[in-house]
């Protein structure tokens, strides 16, 4: 069996938005097409607090795409985005939700960000994917969305650490490109195992 995983197609990430990946809107007509050669479809939603940590305005005389450290480790600061219930954080309206199986969210939690479909920052408290895949017989997981060198990137590290089969679909996928982060992206995803198509 193999899940779709649709990492966070959602108007922030989108032109126009707080947080907007470039050509991020160009990703939705083929996830939804991708969805009819699987076997399950889940949808992660980034779905932040007000005030969030990982927002930039929470940190004194600090910007956005500033690094600081975290107890968990160092957390790039980002513009307010996702913020729950906010038309920012809902999913792109051409994207195909009624197909959905589960929708996960993640990075609900104030004090902590969550980059992975399957773990938090701190790579340790898990989001509970990992349990409904297994328990639903997954072994296989196509991955596709935004963006490519953060949620998309840590999502694939993880699940392929967990030992499940992993293709990133990279043409239904667009980057934010920090100082070369999707090269970087692209490396560290090869090198846990995924394979890039
Ligand atoms: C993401 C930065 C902050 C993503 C989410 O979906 O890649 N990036 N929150
Ligand atoms: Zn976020």
């Amino acid at each position: 069996m193999q899940a779709l995983i649709v990492i966070d197609v959602q108007n922030d990430f989108c032109p126009g938005g707080a947080l907007a990946v470039p050509q991020g809107d160009r990703v939705v007509a083929g996830i939804n097409a991708l969805m009819d050669e699987v076997q399950a479809v889940v949808l992660t939603q980034d779905w932040h607090p007000a005030g969030h940590s990982s927002f930039a305005s929470e940190h004194e005389g600090r910007a956005p795409f500033d690094t600081v450290r975290m107890a968990y480790g160092p957390q790039v600061l980002w513009p307010d985005h996702c913020v729950q219930g906010s038309e920012g954080a809902a999913f792109h309206p051409a994207l195909d939700t009624d197909r959905a199986d589960l929708v996960i969210r993640k990075g609900f939690r104030p004090g902590i960000d969550s980059y992975s479909a399957f773990f938090e920052n701190d790579h340790a408290t898990p989001t509970g994917l990992e349990g409904y895949l297994r328990s639903r017989g997954i072994e296989r997981l196509l991955l596709a969305g935004l963006a490519t060198d953060f949620c998309v990137r840590f999502s694939a590290e993880d699940a392929a650490r967990l030992g499940f089969a992993v293709t990133v679909r990279e043409a239904l996928c667009r980057g934010i490109d920090l100082d070369g982060s999707v090269a970087a992206a692209r490396e560290a995803m090869r090198g846990a195992g995924v394979t890039l198509a």
